[in-house]
């Protein structure tokens, strides 16, 4: 086999030939589709005259192919396993083609294939090739007309892009719809969908006046799960408007629910198709951070109607222009409606944690990368999180009005065409006058920036010196770096007042908070008529995605803890001072000495839960203990073992001092109301279960008790799932083995409850898990064709049960790599996801790394796909 070429993005050529319409007709069949196109070609204007035609294909087989309606004879084509090429064609014709395809064999769910007895696409990045021939890039921008025809009885609900414009019957049972999509898209935005589908709709009228029609499609036993999505649907449109100016533009607005997909959804145009664990929600099935995942996924996929569909990219190293904008666009939506220093809190923990961690390992890349093997493997969380973060510097640069006027700008300039992240950023510098050129760096430097900050006070002169400096450490392919411009937000807190003190910075009166320009290697702030020492509040908001570091005391730390004016760096004083206790933990549990817990976190977690506050909802974030996964980020070496025994001792240190308090906190954060998923009582929720967590991390009886009515009471998923989980994962298999039968009967019908069950036994510390995974994975119920599944069962298992996944005989590993192997022939893009625990294998001990290198090679000596082969290469590539 052939080793699989790498792309360039300096080799970024326009098409030879691109199409201008595009008419497709499908004759649904689940072995044998028959694909039939008629594509509008020309030659690209930017390129020479006479160059062969090439388009894409992939697992096609061609029945018919001609030229203006000539039959092309053997010798004028060639078909390969990439693709087709003519030498010679016109400068504008007509190409027709009919291919043949399997849908039902197609468990890569890439392109068209079969769900739950259902038809459905998924064509972005490159799943269209596998639908017919075609230049499949984002760049070739076509209006569709696209006929369906299926069985009237299999497939009742035929369904593509833009508006239904004739149906009818036809002989043999079957039926056909035909569908007009006047905006011209690429053909990654292309969808369809065929089956026994219900629908549920409603109306929204959009700011000009316009009425579109709402739908979502869902299998029938699933129509009473689709309210949430539908009012997330109406306020993200609404937002749009209110917020960006943006007004839908199609009759219809569509929405499919399917089981298999291998992503949450995609934003085909007016047609989504979602993950059917991102659309569909209820109280009965669904937690409030499935409520909370739905509609911002909802939302997401809406906006893209704008950032990535009316303007989309150039090519796929642009990724990140639509991604990295939209995401920004859905975390300020859900910031907005729900508790916005909350969002804030929850997106930055999971950066921290999983961003910084792929920042910091062998598959770094920069948010444009300039070359890939694979482009699905680059959905990655650089591309969309840190994308977004680089969204929210220049938004804070700018100002939002400013921002604003570059995003019409940007809407207005490029409407209906595929551009590249310069176009975006030219925007913004246009608007605003800023020289926007070494934040460009951002883009294209990979790894994450290191500020060290150093203060000092000068009584005699009431100054302040804040001394910053950057770094930003070696990543593959990139030795070196060259510095950032970096916003970073700060305020003073007066140490006796409490308050953030008036700014002062080279005469210039600044208010009571600032943002700093950091451009050098290191820059000095000097802040005069500072009349007390001050502690600083840096890095407010997480005003860029980077590492910082300022010696704070835990003197310190306590008192930000309490005054400082931003919640998120309160929040993130509390887990500094958290840190520095587990460290010493840490440490202690590694040279095996007593282990002793530090009276200031016990002092700061006592005012927390005794002192009156009104937001539920931050208290909730203050009082959660930071993940194994984001304490090893901030490990120069893990230790699993000893970041678990550390963790789990503060939790119980906590719990036997602080016992009362805790069982106060839970009543009083009791409801009888009848749950909703309100942002009021979400948050109340999750006071109450994280008090019960620390109960029963003591296994108090009162706490058990507590618990075991929580799942009795079958109130809502929420309340269920978070106290199963707490039983499972205690020593008190008396209760929780026939609770979780009861729960594993009572919803076998419903697989997305049932991966939740699969989670949650999964997830347990205890030694005996690895038997629990292997007996699960030969469950009736699982299956590794399904990838919610998989991330229900075999994600789960790596990523948050890592004392078990590390373990020292390299059993978890091997159990890794097994499904791999097997994944990589059934579905790459899922086995290449999957794989990223293995590809860490740095950050761990020697043995650790010894049996996870083993692992990786040997999948690498099996016969890989290229999605596979690349992150296994790149693993590698410094072993
Ligand atoms: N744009 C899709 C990504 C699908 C890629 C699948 N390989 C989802 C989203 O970001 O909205
Ligand atoms: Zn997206």
């Amino acid at each position: 086999m052939s080793e699989p070429q790498a792309t360039h993005l300096k080799d970024y050529l326009p098409p030879a030939y691109r199409v201008t319409h595009t008419e497709l007709k499908f004759d649904l069949a689940p072995s044998a589709t028959t694909v039939t196109a008629r594509l509008h070609v020309e030659r690209h204007p930017e390129r020479e005259a006479g160059l062969p035609l090439r388009f894409a294909g992939d697992k096609l087989s061609l029945v018919r192919i001609a030229v203006d309606g000539q039959t092309l004879e053997a010798d004028e084509y060639e078909v390969d396993d990439e693709g087709l090429t003519i030498p010679s064609v016109p400068e504008r014709f007509l190409l027709d083609t009919e291919v043949s395809i399997d849908p039902a064999a197609n468990t890569a769910l890439e392109g068209l294939y079969v769900s739950s007895g259902m038809f459905c696409t998924q064509c972005e990045p490159q799943g269209f090739r596998r639908i017919t021939f075609y230049p499949d890039r984002p760049d070739v921008m076509a209006t569709f007309s696209t006929t369906v025809v299926g069985d009237k009885t299999e497939a009742p609900v035929l369904l593509s892009n833009g508006n239904p414009v004739e149906s009818g019957e036809l002989p043999g049972g079957r039926h056909f719809v035909t569908w007009e999509d006047p905006h011209p898209k690429p053909s990654y935005l292309f969808a369809l969908v065929a089956g026994k589908l219900e629908k549920v709709e409603d109306r929204f009228t959009t700011m000009s006046g316009r009425d579109v029609t709402l739908q979502i499609w869902v299998e029938p036993e699933n129509l009473d799960k689709t309210d949430h999505a539908m009012a997330s649907l109406k306020r993200a449109m609404r937002w749009d408007e209110e917020t960006y100016g943006r007004e839908y533009d199609l009759d219809r607005f569509m929405i499919v629910a399917v089981n298999d997909f291998n992503m949450g959804a995609m934003e085909n145009k007016g047609l989504n198709i979602f993950n059917s664990a991102a659309v569909l929600t209820h109280p009965q099935t669904a937690t409030d951070a499935a409520f909370q995942s739905v509609e911002g996924i909802v939302a997401h996929e809406y906006f893209h109607n704008w950032s990535g569909n009316r303007v989309t990219c150039r090519d796929w190293f642009q990724l990140s222009l639509k991604e990295g904008f939209t995401v920004f666009r859905d975390q300020s939506f859900s910031a907005d409606i729900n508790s916005a220093p909350v969002k804030r809190i929850e997106d930055v923990s999971f950066f921290r944690t999983a961003q910084f961690a792929e920042d910091a390992g062998p598959t770094a890349h920069p948010v444009r990368p300039d070359h890939y093997i694979e482009i699905s493997n680059f959905y990655t969380l650089t591309i969309y999180e840190k994308g977004a973060e680089i969204v929210r510097m220049l938004r804070h640069l700018l100002g939002w009005e400013t921002f604003r006027q570059g995003s019409d700008l940007y809407f207005a300039r490029f409407d209906g065409q595929a551009v590249t992240i310069e176009d975006f950023v030219d925007c913004m510098a246009e608007v605003s006058g800023l020289d926007l050129s070494q934040f460009m760096r951002w883009y294209s430097q990979a790894g994450t920036p290191e500020i060290d900050a150093h203060g000092e006070y000068d009584y005699a002169k009431c100054e302040y010196h804040l001394r910053l400096s950057q770094r930003t450490p070696p990543t593959p392919g990139q030795a070196e770096k060259q510095p950032l411009h970096i916003p970073v937000r700060m305020g003073l807190v007066g140490t006796k007042s409490g308050n953030d003190m008036a700014l002062t910075l080279d005469g210039e009166s600044l208010g009571h908070e600032t943002v700093l320009h950091l451009r050098d290697t290191e820059q000095t702030y000097v802040f005069t008529g500072i009349d007390e020492a001050p502690t600083p509040s840096l890095l407010r908001g997480f005003s860029a995605p980077v590492y910082l570091r300022y010696p704070y005391s835990r003197e310190e730390l306590s008192f930000l803890l309490t005054h400082d004016a931003d919640d998120f760096n309160r929040w993130d004083a509390g887990q500094r001072l958290t840190m520095l206790a587990l460290d010493d933990l840490i440490a202690a549990h590694r040279n095996g000495v007593e282990k002793v817990m530090d009276s200031r976190v016990i002092d700061a977690y006592r005012r927390l839960l005794t002192t009156e506050t009104d937001d539920k909802a931050v208290l909730a974030e203050m009082l959660t203990l930071p993940s194994e996964a984001y304490i090893a980020e901030q490990q120069p070496m893990v230790d699993v073992d000893a970041i678990h025994a550390a963790r789990v001792f503060v939790k119980q240190s906590l719990a036997t001092a602080l016992r009362d308090e805790f069982l106060a906190m839970h009543e009083a954060h009791r409801s009888d109301e009848p749950y909703a998923p309100e942002p009021d009582q979400i948050a109340r929720r999750r006071v109450k279960n994280v008090a019960l967590e620390y109960l029963m991390s003591i296994e108090d009886e009162e706490g058990v008790a507590l618990a075991e009515a929580q799942v009795d009471a079958e109130d809502n998923m929420t309340d269920v799932r978070a106290a199963l989980t707490m039983l499972v994962h205690s020593s008190r298999s008396d209760i929780a083995e026939p609770a979780l039968k009861a729960f594993g009967e009572k919803w076998a019908h419903d697989p997305l409850v049932m991966n939740q069950w699969f989670t949650i036994q999964v997830t347990r510390p205890q030694e005996d898990v690895l038997e629990r995974v292997k007996y699960l994975m030969a469950h009736p119920l699982f299956s590794l064709k399904n990838p919610n599944k998989v991330r229900a069962l075999i994600g789960a298992f790596a990523a948050q049960n890592r004392v078990n996944f590390h373990r020292l005989d390299g059993e978890g590993y091997r159990l890794l790599a097994d499904v791999v192997i097997e994944l990589n022939r059934l579905n790459p893009e899922i086995a290449a996801r999957i794989i990223t625990p293995l590809t860490r294998w740095q950050r761990f001990d020697e043995q650790r790394q010894a049996l996870m290198k083993a692992e990786l090679e040997r999948i690498r000596a099996e016969e890989l796909s290229p999605n596979v082969f690349e992150m296994v290469e790149r693993a590698l590539a410094e072993a």
